[in-house]
């Protein structure tokens, strides 16, 4: 791996937020934004423990900020060591995407002329995830001098404002300090447990005991070039994790004390260099697209939980506060196709959080009047549905958000990736366990949900929201439909096959669903009748009904614009056009390429992507784009659109991505190199690949793991 930083050479305060969410680190269990250890006044400092949701108002629920373990504060003869004050005279910031290391090297006069280099370092370990180490170096430059390192764990830390913590206690233990906090309503208990030494035999150590925040206090005397280096070691456990977490964390530091800074940071580069050896792909001839790629596999794996089976990728991952850390069809969708090619057993992982939110998907169900299981828009813990029904715009207006109550394409999306899951990694096991009940209980939800309409003779789905969601309560969505068709063919396809490969299960199943004969002939039914607008002569789908009446737009006429088509045209003035906020038609046709010939697909794309606000509707839509054009041997279109995409949050070309890393866009990115440029598919005889290479790039190398075999690709342009 040759392109591995992503690098800052000046502290620009303006950037402070957006550049908080491209520093993030972490390590599948949770996630730190890059904000700075001394910490700012403006910043937005957060860690986020997948899984660690508590009650709010509105939005329902929200992952919890967590002591802020980095803090540390540094004192040069008496001053505090802050950016904002004295001088900067030298400042670089990398994230090593290879082990996750972020580092500092900071060049500071302070106000009163003393001159210092500070270094720091820290990582989330990717070996121990309970594990977290912040390390400072300070050299005197210009003075000899005392310099006193503080390292607290303050636990007074909010979400916007908001304190869901309850402090518990908080104390010293051995060369060490503790804090014990417990969520106001789930009451998750979690603690944080830390140590602080140096590598100065005479330095002297003390504990304060602040309320809300134990801090540890190490102090020194430097001679003039004299390197003092400094290492914080923390541990981290919930009650989501452990019975006693107080007594886990305080074992588990005494453990990596013994271990030491060094040897942890091994470990960590160690874990770091397996997860690369699967997941990594190498672009030569465009190192820009090599890095951005590069990074956006990186916030992909930091944000996956590599333990846990019952918490998903929240849609913002664990880098930000936007969208509460729910989860939408973007985990399964956009970025669960490159969990199952390169790190199967995460993605596995990620649908068993589907299958243990059965329960509020059924819950949901049952409280609309349907059958089955019908998955929440935005889900967290329970799988209750998270959707805020009200949000208010910038202008303070209150605007209705109706994805939680119509959008329903989400119970087919995640049966979609349930079957992707078992053909690529044919694992049987799976299906069966869980996987098939997935399937079983979404087919039961549309076979339910579908609507007969006796005059025309046929079923129809009406009042939804499609993937566009520019327009809500339209009816008979081409995406929705028929992805509902195709879910209720594969729960009886996945029926067929336990018959012969499960019938014990099969007997459960049948029982506990009750999938009489009745009912699976009615699927049959709906399978054959369900509607959708299509026309064989212009290989049109149209969107939804009278989707082709809506006003026309030019979408030409508005460049140039910083701003969405539905910001312009008015949430209300957007549905009156046919104007799209993403792919949705286009996105039927991309996850079911086998379906649809090249000239259906062709005129689907003419007539949709004019109409598509790519560059400020969903970020969800430029990856997909890509990999549709590149299909298409569109190279320019898919090259332009693949690279908006990757610069998504590194350039924050939305201007939204102080809420968060965008990693849904991440794993589209993905898709796009995989099943767009190289153009990967499997058939019956193994993987094929149909490279369509952008212009430059020389080589295009990464590997992909399918029913148990790895196949590597090292793909060269021939000039
Ligand atoms: O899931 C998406 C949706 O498709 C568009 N709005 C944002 C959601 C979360 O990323």
């Amino acid at each position: 791996m040759s392109n591995n930083f992503i690098v800052e050479n000046n502290f620009l305060s303006e950037e402070l937020q957006y550049k908080e969410t491209v520093f993030t680190m972490g390590n599948g269990y949770l996630g730190t934004r890059g904000t700075f250890e001394e910490g700012y006044p403006n910043e937005n400092a957060a860690t986020l423990v997948n899984g660690v949701f508590d009650d709010i108002p509105i939005v329902y629920t929200e992952l919890v900020n967590a002591p802020n373990w980095i803090q540390l504060t540094v004192f040069i003869e008496g001053e505090r060591f802050r950016m904002d004050r004295g001088k900067v005279l030298e400042y670089r910031r990398k994230l090593n995407l290879k082990n996750g290391v972020l580092s500092r090297h900071i060049r500071w006069q302070s106000p009163a002329g003393h001159t210092v280099d500070i270094v720091f370092e820290r990582f989330a370990s990717m070996a121990q995830e309970h594990v977290l180490a912040v390390r400072c170096q300070v050299t005197p430059v210009d003075f000899s001098g005392q310099v006193v390192i503080q390292a607290g764990l303050p636990g007074h830390v909010d979400n916007d404002g908001w304190l869901h913590w309850k402090f518990l206690d908080q104390g010293q233990m051995p060369e060490g300090a503790f804090i014990e906090v417990q969520t106001k309503k789930t009451a998750h208990m979690l603690v944080e447990a830390c140590s602080l030494r140096t590598d100065d035999a005479m330095a002297v150590y003390a504990y304060q005991d602040c309320h809300w925040c134990p801090t540890l206090v190490a102090s020194s005397e430097l001679a003039l070039g004299q390197t003092l280096t400094a290492d914080k070691l923390v541990t981290i456990y919930t009650s989501r994790d452990v019975e006693s977490p107080r007594q886990t964390a305080i074992e588990a530091l005494q453990e990596v004390q013994a271990q030491g800074y060094e040897a942890l940071r091994e470990a960590n580069t160690a874990a770091w260099a397996e997860v690369w050896e699967a997941s990594n792909i190498v672009i030569e001839g465009d190192a820009a697209a090599d890095l951005a790629l590069r990074y956006s596999l990186f916030q992909l794996l930091i944000a996956a939980p590599r333990h846990d089976d019952r918490v998903s990728i929240p849609a913002k991952s664990l880098s930000g506060f936007g969208y509460r850390g729910h989860a939408f069809w973007d985990t399964e969708i956009f970025m669960l196709p490159f969990f199952i090619y390169t790190q199967p057993e995460t993605a596995r992982r990620l649908l068993l959080y589907r299958y243990h939110t059965l329960g509020g998907a059924r819950r949901k169900a049952q409280a609309e009047g349907y059958e089955g299981a019908m998955y929440a828009w935005e889900s967290a813990g329970t799988g209750d549905e998270t959707t805020p029904k009200w949000v208010p715009l910038p202008n303070g207006e209150l605007i209705r958000i109706w994805c939680g109550d119509i959008e329903l394409h989400i119970s087919a999306d995640i049966a979609y990736s349930v079957l992707l899951h078992w053909q690529v990694t044919g694992d049987d096991a799976f299906m069966r366990d869980y996987g098939a009940e997935i399937i079983l209980e979404t087919a039961r939800f549309w076979g339910s949900r579908a609507e007969w309409v006796a005059d025309l003779d046929r079923y129809e789905i009406s009042d939804v929201i499609g993937p566009d969601e520019y327009h809500d309560h339209v009816d008979n969505n081409a995406y929705t439909n028929e992805m509902a068709r195709w879910n209720l063919r594969a729960a009886l396809d996945v029926l067929e096959w336990l018959e012969t490969s499960a019938p014990d299960k099969l007997a459960q199943l049948i029982t506990a669903l009750d999938l009489t004969s009745e009912r699976l002939a009615h699927w049959e039914v709906v399978i054959n009748k369900l509607y959708v607008g299509y026309n064989p002569e212009t290989r049109l789908f149209e969107q939804f009904d009278g989707f082709f009446k809506r006003k026309g737009v030019d979408l030409a006429d508005y460049e140039p614009r910083t701003e969405s088509m539905q910001a312009l045209l008015g949430v209300e003035g957007a549905q009156e056009y046919q104007v799209l906020k993403q792919p949705d038609v286009l996105m039927l046709l991309y996850l079911h390429e086998a379906d649809y010939d090249q000239a259906t697909l062709q005129a689907n794309w003419d007539y949709y992507t004019p109409r598509t606000d790519l560059s400020y509707g969903s970020s969800l839509g430029p990856a997909i784009q890509a990999a549709l054009a590149a299909r298409m041997q569109d190279l320019e279109a898919a090259y332009h659109h693949f690279i908006h995409a990757a610069r998504t949050d590194l350039q924050d070309v939305r201007g939204n991505t102080s809420d968060g890393i965008h990693a849904a866009t991440n794993g589209g990115l993905w898709q796009a190199v995989i099943f767009g440029f190289a153009g990967l598919r499997f058939t019956g005889a193994g993987p094929v690949v149909n490279p369509r290479l952008p212009e430059g790039w020389t080589r295009l190398k990464f590997r992909v793991c399918h029913r148990g075999r790895w196949y590597d690709f090292d793909l060269s342009a021939t000039q």
